[in-house]
Order: structure tokens, then sequence, then C-alpha cells
């Protein structure tokens, strides 16, 4: 694989770039009237308005080149397809077979594995029904009023992002709640109002031994059992999602309610499979194959359409302009709807666990720029915090704004005053506030600089009908897909995620000296800190 910056269409980005930096967007639009239009894009119900970039359509043009030349065609097939893409565990990554329709075909080591994804959809559907009608009973005859998904990363912030984003479609009578952190406030605080007779704990993860995990699902096991005081309890409370059987036995969960999954669904692309189980069952199986549809339709999107007019790749390719040749370190999401107010630290997840990476597939160092930092907040919450800095800081933050043209709770004026600040914040992003329009506001010459906005602030804007499942699906598949693009183009394994590693196995070293009075082998910082603890706990 040539290194990235060796390709021609790189080099090439690099000499434009040096001709675009100097362009400001005010000059951009008032040169040319038909901009918002030919930099605008419609697909599966979602207007990507990507006119406010600091672009020309030169650049469009070699961002598409360097696609190609890093054969993202190739690359999507051998996603697709079910190649082990993810090199350094050795595996598909087949998200996209967790949406096929029933029928159709993707196969791995000679297995339709869509008939198995079927199979547990059918599966969860039919244990989904029977929380939500009241049939499953708790252990003392007690219908189920809450439930209690325990996982964490990407057996958690999936589900609790899909939950806040469709809360609008649950069954209210039902109580859904996450618990991840293993910090035990997390789980106390989960509980302490519940009831285990009526409450339903998912103890949802892949491999069944993370310490965060088992730790809480040890604790809730206690928790109930302390109240329900039979072991025989854990089968009407508890039920697993995972790929290993053999420990979901052995934690005494009946393997007759475990859902299961498979080693080609990487964690943080694991939403819409059994990991699902707490979003099926608060919105229902329908809303629930609904969400997948949308998944689906932008996967066949992202398949087949031309770069030029294809959201994930478009995306991807001006997250690449902004953090490679314009130095951009950070990008912010902005939604511009409540209901997802989780989906910036879900995104973290997807986009800076695949793409913060600083080796290439081939095992060397990659000379360019990675990952930007992904953060954000739902509007207009953050124009009161942090977009300062957008605003006026040092910093080149392009933004993605999302927003609705329906409103899933239309409350008077709400609605518009929410919408006019999204256009609002883009508009003042890009176009700024000149000192002359300042002066003409009648301020005093020394506040001038200070209420200027230079403007020339990159963002994108997606708008969309609603909020519907299917809307979440694809917008979910959209981000899953620009962050593929970007790791092809940076040339990483988006699908593994060694870094998190070293630290579990220093903890795992760590926890008995914390109690323990061993001779600590650490750094002289890592020591001192063990022992003021172990000291001031001692002291009480
Ligand atoms: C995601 C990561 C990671 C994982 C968690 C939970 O891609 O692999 O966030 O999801 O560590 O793992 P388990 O589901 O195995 O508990």
């Amino acid at each position: 694989m040539d290194p990235l910056t060796s390709l021609p269409a790189w080099q090439a980005l690099e000499r434009h770039s040096a001709q675009v930096k100097p362009l400001h967007l005010r000059d951009l639009f008032a040169t040319d009237p038909g901009r918002a239009q030919r930099f605008s894009l419609e697909a599966e119900g979602i207007l990507l308005d990507y006119s406010k970039n600091r672009i020309t359509s030169e650049t469009v043009g070699l961002l598409t080149e360097l696609a190609q030349a890093s054969n993202l065609p190739g690359a999507i097939e051998a996603m697709f397809r079910g190649d082990r893409i993810n090199i350094t565990e050795k595996r598909p990554v087949l998200h996209t077979a967790l949406r096929a329709p029933k029928g159709s075909s993707v196969m791995v080591d000679g297995v339709n594995v869509v008939d198995g994804v079927h199979e547990v959809l059918d599966q969860m559907s039919a244990f989904a029904n029977r929380v939500r009608s009241g049939e499953w009973r708790g252990f003392t005859g007690k219908r189920i009023r809450n439930v209690v998904n325990i996982g964490i990363g990407g057996s958690d912030l999936g589900p609790v992002m899909a939950y806040e984003a469709l809360r609008h479609y649950s069954q209210r009578d039902l109580i859904l709640r996450f618990v991840s952190n293993v910090d035990g406030t997390d789980f106390a605080e989960a509980i302490q109002d519940l009831n285990p007779e009526e409450t339903l704990f998912i103890v949802a993860s892949k491999t069944f031994g993370t310490l965060e995990t088992m730790t809480n699902a040890r604790s809730a096991r206690a928790w109930a059992l302390a109240l329900l005081g039979d072991e025989k309890a854990v089968a009407s409370h508890f039920v697993a999602v995972s790929t290993h059987a053999g420990r979901v036995a052995e934690f005494g969960i009946d393997t007759a309610n475990m859902f299961g999954f498979w080693d080609w669904v990487g964690g943080r692309y694991s939403m819409d499979s059994a990991i699902g189980l707490s979003t099926m069952i608060a919105v229902g199986p329908d809303n629930f194959r609904a969400m997948l549809a949308g998944f689906h339709a932008m996967d066949e999107h992202f398949r087949t359409a031309p770069f030029h007019q294809n959201l994930p790749v478009l995306m991807a390719l001006l997250t690449i302009w902004y953090n490679n040749f314009f130095e951009a370190q950070a990008l912010a999401v902005l939604p511009y709807d409540q209901y997802l107010k989780r989906f910036p630290a879900y995104l973290q997840q997807l986009t800076m666990e695949s793409n913060g990476k600083y080796v290439t597939l081939s095992g060397e160092r990659a000379n360019w720029e990675t990952s930007p930092v992904y953060w954000g907040e739902p509007g207009t919450n953050g124009q009161h915090s942090f977009y300062q800095m957008i605003h006026q800081g040092t910093k080149l933050i392009p933004c993605d704004f999302i927003g609705f043209v329906n409103s899933l709770n239309p409350h008077g004026p709400h609605h518009d005053i929410l919408i006019a600040n999204l256009f609002a914040q883009a508009e003042a992003l890009a176009f700024g506030k000149t000192a002359a329009e300042v002066r003409a506001e009648g301020n005093e010459e020394w506040l001038v600089p200070h209420r200027v906005f230079e403007g020339n602030r990159p963002s994108n804007m997606l708008l969309a009908d609603r909020l519907t499942p299917e809307m979440l699906g694809k917008l979910v598949a959209l981000y899953e897909h620009n962050v593929f693009v970007q790791g092809v183009i940076w040339q990483v394994d988006s699908f593994d995620q060694w870094g998190v590693e070293l630290g579990k196995v220093l903890a795992v070293r760590i926890q008995p000296e914390l109690t323990g009075d061993s001779q600590l082998q650490h750094d002289s910082s890592t020591n001192a800190l063990i022992e003021r603890y172990r000291q001031a706990r001692s002291a009480g």
C-alpha cells in the first residue's frame, strides 16, 4: 500500500488547499448564486447542504479522486462481502448484514449469516412482546415494569442513545435504565427506586467477561436475590445478550434466555444486533424493524451512489479536507433535537475508537493526522456554552448541524425558535460580521475587534422531515459509513481497539495493591497515589 501522502491525488489536494485557504465563504457565495444548490444533496430523506464548506467544485473533484486512488470502491465491496477487513482481529465486519432483509444472502465461511440474523430478531421480537404485554412475569408473578440494561462501551452507548432518540415511540409504562460505569453509584442510582419483583436485567456483553459489566451484573443478582430469596428467580429476572453461551450459563442465566450475535459484529457497530434488545422492548419490534430498514436503506445508498452524490462519502471527504489540509483538530456534532442528546456521546466512540490510531494497516506509523476529536451537545444548549470558541476561537472547528422540519412535540413557537437558531448559527459561522458592520451599529472603536466575527467557519447542515425510527437508522448508518470511508483513506483498521487494553491490564494489577501491603513497583507518581489512597482509607 502506497503511503497516503505519496498519492498524486493527495499531493494535488495539498496544492489546491493552498489556493482555497485564502477564499472566504462570503465571497464564494457572493460570486456564485447557485452555490447552495450545487453543493446540496438529497438522498434517503436527508438533505445535506454542504455549501457552507470552504470548497470549490475542484475540491470535490480532487477529494473523490483521492477516494478512488485509495480504492474505496474495492474496500466498500470487501466490507459488504464479508472479507476479513478487520485484519488485526482477523474478522469480517458485517454490521450491514444485521439489517439485510430476510431472504438476502451474505456468506461467512460457507454459511448465510442473514438467516441467523433473522432467527435472533424473531426470538427478540417474541420476548419483547411478552415483556411489553405483561405476559412475561417476575418470579413472584408480578408484571415487569422496569428494564435495566447492564453493559458498557458498545454494549451501552448505542442502546442508551437509541432509547433516548426513540423515547417518543416507547411504551411509557415501562421504565428503562442503563448501567455502565463500574462506579457503584451508577448501579445504586439506577435501582434505588425499583422493586426487584418488577425488574428485568439485560446483561449485554459480547464477551460476557468485561469487568465493569460483570461487576454490575453480580451486584444486580445479589440485589435481586436478597429480596426475592431464591436462586431460581434469576431465570425470570435476568436475560443475556452475548456471543459466549458458556459464560452466560456459568453466571446462572438459562441459555434459553440468551440472545446471540456473532464475532463479525464490532461492539460499537452492534446497536442493531441483539445488543438492541432494550431498544426493542422500549419501542416494540415494529419500530425496531423500521429502524433496521432505515439502516439498510443507507447501506444501499452508500454501496451504490456515485461518490459525488454519496452522503457518507461526501461527509467523510469533507472531514479529511479539514483534518488533513486545514489542520482542524476537532469536529462538533450539533443536533437540534433534544431526543438526540446522547447522539454526540455515541459518535465519540464510533468515530474515535474506530479511527483514533497512529498505526496503518501495514504496521507503520502514519505520518498524517487521523481521527479528529468529535464532540457536541444538542442545540440550543451548546450555544450558551462552547459555541463561543467555534465562532471566535483560534481553532478551526467544522460542525455537523442536524435538524428536523417537524417536531415530535409541537408546542407553540418552540420548534420555529429552535430551527431559526439552527439556521442562524450556520449562517453566523459562515458569514460572520465585519468591522464595518460592527462600526455601523455605533460601537466604540476599542470594542470593534471584540465584536467582529471573522466567519469562514465551515459547517454541514443535515435536514430531515422528522425523527422516526427509520430516520434514526439512516443517520446512524450515515455516520458508520462516514467513519469507514475515513478509515479507508487514512489506511487504519477502523474495527479494532488495541488502545483500550493497557489501562485494563494495569488496573487488574493495581486493584489488589489498593488494599494489600505489597511492595509497590510502579513509577513514583503511581506509587505515591496508591500509598495516599491506602493511608486515607485505613484512616477511615
Ligand atoms: C467497541 C468495543 C467496546 C466494547 C465494550 C464492551 O467496539 O469493543 O466498547 O463494546 O468493551 O464489551 P462487551 O460487550 O464484550 O462487554
